[in-house]
């Protein structure tokens, strides 16, 4: 008999096909939102599952699936998995590393030039009939060629943004708890600074780190009355990373100019102050979204499945301790 897997969201049909080949799949083509009380009910049965950044795969979850021996996310943050419960229990999780780092990147750059352009406000203007003529004097926005790129969390999709500065002809400097090899420093053109340094410097401030209790609002009232007042700060990270009231504030005084924010504190409900603002640009976590990545994060969630219940090592593990 075929191990039974859950797959807690929608994914392409292609992605249930493949699985199908190996396993037994409930799957959640209606996308309903399982929460973690849905999530124990379909998990007791099961073996294995697909899940998302916004499945919560708790202790309790976990305890509640005896027969489970592997939880994989589709999705790089892992920070919807309780690890160590998943070690404990001798479930081996996994994460989806690599195949989404151009996307992201490419989202956030489509937010930096949004906020530095004030496209979201123009065109909200544009679109409601306010355009009464053409004025030397109007819609000024910050320059992004020749500023000063600034990037905390410097791993893969970090040096991709980084990377992306090169076309603008950039300054890049970046903060990271340990400083990158030589050859890749040379490969972003970005050189390492303290944190304080990155904070006063930065013209467009891209944050792209794990969210965990030691990143919970990193970036709060101090952080932020360090930045310039010319300045954009961009998250594709987490929400939680950032301290949204205190963000609020900043860009309502204008002590910061703009933000361009893809994830939440609280999402997907989030702080209605972002809404009186004009000058921030908003996005429905979607740095991930094109459908050629969506496709290689279910695929390579999937490889990790069908490695894991068939007795291989997974690819993407993320606990050691549970696959010994
Ligand atoms: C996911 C993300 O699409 O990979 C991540 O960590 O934030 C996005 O790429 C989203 O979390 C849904 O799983």
């Amino acid at each position: 008999m075929k191990p039974r897997i859950l797959v807690a969201r929608e994914v392409f049909p292609e992605v249930i096909d493949r699985l199908q080949e190996h396993f037994e799949v409930d799957d959640n083509q209606a996308d309903l939102v399982l929460g973690g009380e849905g999530l124990k009910a379909r998990l007791a049965d099961k073996a294995g599952a697909l899940t998302a950044a916004t499945d919560p795969v708790t202790a309790e979850v976990i305890a509640a699936a005896p027969g489970l021996k592997a939880i994989c996310n589709f999705a790089v943050g892992y920070n919807n998995i309780d690890l160590a419960a998943c070690t404990r229990a001798g479930v081996v999780a996994t994460n989806t590393p690599g195949v989404l780092d151009d996307t992201t990147a490419d989202l956030a750059w489509a937010l930096l030039m949004a906020t530095a352009r004030r496209l979201p406000a123009a065109e909200r203007w544009l679109r409601n009939g306010e355009w009464k003529g053409w004025q030397f004097i109007q819609w000024l926005g910050s320059d992004i060629h020749h500023a000063t790129l600034g990037i905390l969390g410097m791993g893969r999709i970090g040096q991709a943004v980084a990377r992306r500065g090169a076309g603008f002809e950039m300054k890049v400097i970046y903060h990271n708890r340990t400083r990158l090899p030589a050859d890749k420093e040379a490969a972003c053109r970005a050189r390492w600074v303290d944190k304080d340094t990155l904070l006063r410097e930065a013209d467009f401030l891209v944050l792209v780190l794990p969210y965990s209790p030691a990143t919970h609002h990193i970036i709060g009232a101090a952080e932020l009355a360090l930045m310039k007042p010319t300045a954009h700060l961009i998250n594709i990270a987490r929400g939680g990373i950032v301290d949204d009231e205190a963000l609020i504030s900043a860009l309502r005084q204008r002590r910061l100019s703009g933000a361009g924010l893809d994830v939440f504190e609280g999402e997907p409900k989030f702080n209605p102050g972002f809404l009186e603002l004009d000058n921030v640009a908003l996005a429905p976590h979607i740095g991930s979204s094109s459908r050629a990545t969506r496709m290689a994060m279910a695929m390579t969630a999937a490889d990790n499945l069908i490695a894991a219940l068939s007795g291989q090592r997974p690819p993407n593990l993320l606990n050691p301790d549970a696959w010994r």
